[in-house]
């Protein structure tokens, strides 16, 4: 595992992942324990000079909502034109209370709340790149441009919107690490698991907070 440097550099960024209302217990699409890691988040984003957090934001009808499509129900994949899509419950629909983030959520200096999913035709479980794989949303230039060369990730969930930003983050060139104990999962047969492996691969270190130094 490569060296941690302080996480006062401004190389490194926190980038928290989607929480918001909706992947917490009690909203659309919750994911189990989602609430717990909330006062976790808030207490590593002191830690860190650069704080950013992306935000699921969809407009209505979106190609990622079961009912847009008759007959097919939530948790069924079906073919889209760039490739197998998971349908979901209605959720984070652009401008609506699922879509805020949580009310405990407590980061005052992050200075780049990045939308995504916002295209009606398109999903984008990363903060990086749409389910596409081709249009980007602009982080990885922004953080370059900022000379970030690592980046934390943490929040909802796991094994999908966490795992798919790690998984860019490393293509695009950062360290990546995955702090775990401030992530929770959805576990769809079996994706915790298999999204702790694809990061592996790719080379993301999958990290505890008490690992965390500086
Ligand atoms: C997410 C499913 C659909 C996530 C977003 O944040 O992990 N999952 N949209
Ligand atoms: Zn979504």
């Amino acid at each position: 595992m490569p060296h941690q440097p302080s996480l006062q550099s401004s190389r490194i960024a926190l980038l928290v992942i989607d929480v918001q209302n909706d992947f917490i217990p009690g909203g659309e699409l919750a994911v189990p324990g989602g609430d717990v890691i909330v006062p976790l988040i808030n207490r590593l984003g002191e830690r860190f000079k650069q704080v950013i957090i992306a935000q699921d934001w969809h407009p209505p009808g979106h190609a990622s909502f079961a009912p847009s499509h008759p007959g097919r129900k939530p948790y069924e994949v079906i073919q889209l034109p760039y490739g197998e899509q998971t349908l979901w419950p209605i959720h984070c629909v652009r401008d609506t209370p699922g879509a805020q983030l949580h009310a405990d959520l407590h980061l005052p200096h992050a200075q780049l709340i990045i939308r995504k999913g916002c295209n009606p035709d398109i999903d984008s479980y990363s903060a990086f790149k749409e389910a596409d794989r081709t249009t980007t949303t602009g982080l990885a230039g922004y953080l370059k441009e900022r000379g970030i060369d690592t980046v934390y990730l943490v929040g909802l969930a796991l094994d999908f919107c966490v795992m798919f930003s790690a998984l860019d983050a490393r293509t695009a060139g950062f360290n990546t690490f995955v702090v775990m104990d401030a992530c929770r999962a959805i576990d769809l047969d079996g994706s915790l698991a298999a999204a702790i492996d694809r990061m592996q691969v790719a080379g993301v270190n999958l990290i505890d907070s008490s690992s965390l130094s500086g």
